[in-house]
């Protein structure tokens, strides 16, 4: 009879966070004058603070990666290990993806080329460092209690997306901790070389195990190398997410996690051995 009285109250539990509302932030132009406003008001939503402390952190409400700090080494042509906004500059965020890895684009002086190669399609939101997938349009993010092993969910994300010219490419996806779609909102497009913002905040209590960013139809491989000469190339600028915090009953969004932990030394020499060092012309 407990275990009835329990399973009923998980159920109930999920279906009112399946039903609850996110507030979508959603904007795009021509260049971060544009999109400015939407992240300002997104940013109030979880907390608001323009002043931000130690590892991205806004008076320990919301967190931020504009991946400006990177280090050179981390940075094209080299690989941004999946972990390091949780272990080299702790922020509670690790990705995965299907593709062969992540990339950060080079700072002017470095040897290879600024903005992945693309300075007539990408621009920056924040000076100077953009961020993309590799061989996949597909970004996963998980949450941790920053800095630790710790499965933790947040209340809110945004992502300042670069060049979204084909309507209904990009969107993010917030689930849950049953891993079931809690919210989807496709990314507005601008002309090319353009900016989009777009984020969502949970109304009603909802918490988000894992953000799902699906960056344009076509895929970077390399510096100068797209997947394809044609479609829609989108590359990714800040992210902004309220502080993640641990949960107490985590299903499978929780297995998830600890697999994905339990993987990233398998996954970090794999994409050492698969490092891309090739270059295409475009
Ligand atoms: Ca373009
Ligand atoms: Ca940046
Ligand atoms: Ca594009």
């Amino acid at each position: 009879m407990i275990r009835k009285t329990l399973l009923t109250t998980v159920l109930l539990f999920s279906v009112s966070v399946a039903h609850g509302g996110f507030t979508a932030y959603d904007s795009a132009g021509v260049d971060s004058a544009a999109i400015t406003p939407t992240r300002d008001a997104f940013r109030t939503a979880v907390g608001g603070g323009t002043t931000v402390g130690a590892n991205g952190s806004f008076g320990g409400l919301r967190r931020e990666i504009n991946w400006d700090g990177v280090p050179d080494i981390r940075a094209d042509p080299n690989l941004l290990p999946a972990d390091f906004f949780n272990v080299n500059s702790p922020r509670g965020a690790v990705f995965t993806t299907p593709g062969t890895g992540f990339m950060v684009s080079a700072n002017s002086g470095q040897a290879s080329p600024v903005l992945f190669g693309f300075p007539n399609d990408f621009q920056t939101f924040s000076a100077q460092r953009l961020f993309t997938a590799l061989n996949s349009t597909v970004t996963d993010v998980f949450f941790f209690v920053p800095g630790t092993n710790t499965v933790a969910t947040t209340s809110a994300f945004g992502v300042v997306l670069v060049d979204v010219e084909t309507a209904l490419a990009s969107k993010i996806e917030f689930f849950d901790q049953s891993n079931s779609l809690i919210f989807s909102q496709n990314a507005s497009t601008s002309a090319n070389q353009g900016l989009s913002f777009l984020g969502g905040v949970a109304n009603a209590g909802e918490r988000i195990s894992r953000v799902r960013i699906t960056s344009g139809v076509n895929t970077l491989l390399a510096n100068g190398s797209l997947g394809n000469p044609n479609d829609d190339i989108v590359v990714m600028d800040d992210f902004l997410y309220a502080e993640p915090v641990q949960i107490s009953e985590p299903p499978t969004l929780t297995l998830l996690a600890v697999g994905l932990l339990a993987g990233l030394n398998w996954r970090r020499s794999r994409q050492i051995a698969t490092r891309l060092t090739s270059k295409k012309p475009t």
